[in-house]
């Protein structure tokens, strides 16, 4: 939202959710409220918008997938669905939707894990990017809707709170170290994941969209690389800033999802074809978190 707002100006952007945004930023747009999941309720806000492209956003998470999987089903493939039939018929000519490392499996080579390889994902999250990802293929490929997807690593900021994901961990971590509280880390200790700034994932999603269509050559999602990390090493990397911060690993289900998954990305596409390049490694990524939820010192 503050990215599209800065660069388009807040008039020019539309937002829109099932439930009010609480962000005092959001005011300076247009917000209208809608069930994305309902087909008639979407087209309606399309029609009265007209809007260019649609950031289709709505998904619920690999954790709180499983204990809900015919919910996240519905959630992460309605919406997407009627996007694209929207672009289908005329009324919105860019879609942007996120899909995730959540489309690889156990069988998918661990590092620097490739563009094309299996996708057998044991999660419904995962199935439903899966599928996501071929319907936007199949959309683009069969009647020209220019959607374009990123497979995103685990991704943390330091605006929102963390919400049903695997890789929450890391964002939880940032909040622990700055109530003084020790993690109590679901995943185990050296358990490595691919991870990204927020400020990087969005910087690279306005990078996608604003890429000339040609350039474009893959129409299922982009493998995105940030920089990865285990626990343990986040939290040193962590007490070189928060001498005191620590850590206590309890491994739950979350930490089968987190094994299936890649330790790094091979985001060579992605740099061919719109230039790709992540801006933070681990300690970046670290000094970049703590100083945007530090609260300001007075003076
Ligand atoms: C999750 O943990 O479910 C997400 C993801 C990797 O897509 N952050």
């Amino acid at each position: 939202m503050l990215a599209l707002q800065a660069k388009y100006g807040a008039e020019r952007v539309t937002l829109s959710d099932i439930r009010p945004v609480p962000h005092p930023q959001a005011e300076a747009s247009e917000f209208i409220l809608c069930d994305a999941q309902d087909k008639d309720a979407l087209d309606h806000l399309i029609e009265r918008t007209q809007p260019s492209t649609v950031y289709m956003l709505v998904a619920m998470l690999s954790a709180k997938g499983e204990s809900a999987p015919m919910a996240a089903w519905g959630l992460n493939m309605n919406p997407l669905l009627h996007t694209l039939e929207a672009a289908r018929r005329g009324m919105v000519k860019h879609i942007f939707w996120p899909s995730s490392m959540a489309v690889f499996g156990p069988n998918a080579p661990k590092d620097l894990t490739p563009q094309e390889t299996n996708l057998c994902p044991t999660t419904v999250y995962g199935v439903s990017k899966v599928s996501g990802e071929l319907w936007c293929q199949y959309y683009h490929d069969k009647f020209g809707v220019d959607v374009r997807s990123i497979r995103y690593p685990g991704l943390i900021g330091f605006r929102s709170e963390p919400g049903g994901g695997t890789t929450d961990y890391a964002v939880e971590a940032f909040q622990a170290a700055l109530e003084d509280r020790t993690l109590q880390c679901y995943l185990a200790p050296d358990e490595r994941l691919p991870m990204m700034t927020m400020e990087d994932a969005v910087r690279g999603t306005l990078e996608l969209m604003e890429a000339p269509a040609h350039n474009i050559r893959v129409r299922t999602s982009y493998n995105l690389q940030g920089c990865s990390f285990t626990p343990d090493e986040l939290a040193r990397a962590i007490q070189q800033t928060v001498p005191g911060f620590d850590m206590h690993c309890v491994p739950d289900a979350r930490q089968d999802i987190a094994a299936s998954w890649p330790n790094s990305l091979d985001d060579t596409e992605a740099q061919k074809d719109w230039g790709w390049r992540p801006k933070h490694d681990v300690q970046g990524l670290v000094a970049h978190i703590l100083e945007g939820i530090s609260p300001p010192v007075d003076g």
